[in-house]
């Protein structure tokens, strides 16, 4: 029932019926694993097979955002450890931060932990977060193609500091491709918030 009113974009519902099954003691791991997390990867191929369009997909994530809020102190290490850590940003100079966030959405419902940094986010600011939370993934955004070139120049500063090895690149938004995100030495593009998971998860083995 949870995964069902999920794919719905049911806020109340989902934060009910998750409620109730905590307070029915059933595992938040497996609240999170069986319902909610596979509720949201079929959102994903919805949204692929363009069943769903943006705002259904954005109901859902923001559904499983307020089912966490409840979860979330729950999860012992034991029980449910996050799959990942992902550092988003938009990338210096752009103000644009609509996809990023629902990319940080999908990434939350996929079960990893987001750290947003913003819009705006200078290649210092992405190094500094590396060191501070050692990430799993590296997540940057750009919707102008003059503030694309940051993305390069962010990958730059990361190898200089000797961590660029540390991380998985990723990268996204209407200027960038896959081709691109070769030419500055990414990891991998994904053009939109349900490929971004699927691209997270294979570059990690999840
Ligand atoms: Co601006 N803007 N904007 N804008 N804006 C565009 C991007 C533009 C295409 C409009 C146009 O001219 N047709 C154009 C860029 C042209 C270009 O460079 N190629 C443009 C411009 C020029 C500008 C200004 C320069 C305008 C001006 O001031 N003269 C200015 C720049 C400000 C700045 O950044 N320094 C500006 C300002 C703004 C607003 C502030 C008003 C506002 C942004 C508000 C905000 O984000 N908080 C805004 C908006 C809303 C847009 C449009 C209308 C919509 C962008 C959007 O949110 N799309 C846009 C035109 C358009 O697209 N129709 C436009 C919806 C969003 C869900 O899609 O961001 O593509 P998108 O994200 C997708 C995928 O790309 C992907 O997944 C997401 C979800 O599926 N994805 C990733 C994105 N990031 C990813 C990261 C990943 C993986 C996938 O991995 C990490």
């Amino acid at each position: 029932r949870i995964a069902s009113q999920l794919e719905g974009g049911n806020d109340e519902a989902v934060r009910e019926l998750t409620q109730a099954a905590i307070d029915e003691g059933v595992a938040p791991g497996t609240i999170l694993n069986e319902a909610l997390t596979s509720a949201m990867d079929r959102v994903g191929e919805l949204y692929e097979t363009q069943e769903y369009f943006l705002p259904e997909m954005m109901a859902s994530a923001q559904s499983m955002q307020r089912a966490m809020t409840l979860l979330r102190p729950l999860l012992s290490e034991a029980d449910a450890k996050p799959a990942a850590t992902a550092i988003l940003g938009t990338v210096k100079g752009d103000l644009h931060d609509i996809g990023k966030n629902i990319v940080g959405m999908m990434l939350e419902g996929a079960g990893l932990t987001v750290i947003d940094l913003g819009p705006d986010v200078a290649p210092e600011t992405f190094l500094e977060a590396v060191k501070k939370h050692s990430p799993d993934i590296v997540g940057m955004s750009a919707l102008l193609s003059t503030t694309q070139p940051m993305m390069g120049t962010t990958i730059k500063v990361l190898e200089e500091a000797g961590v660029r090895d540390q991380v998985k690149v990723i990268i996204g938004g209407p200027p960038t491709n896959s081709t691109y995100a070769e030419q500055i030495g990414a990891d991998g593009y994904a053009p939109d918030a349900s490929q971004a998971v699927k691209k997270v998860r294979s570059l990690l083995d999840l």
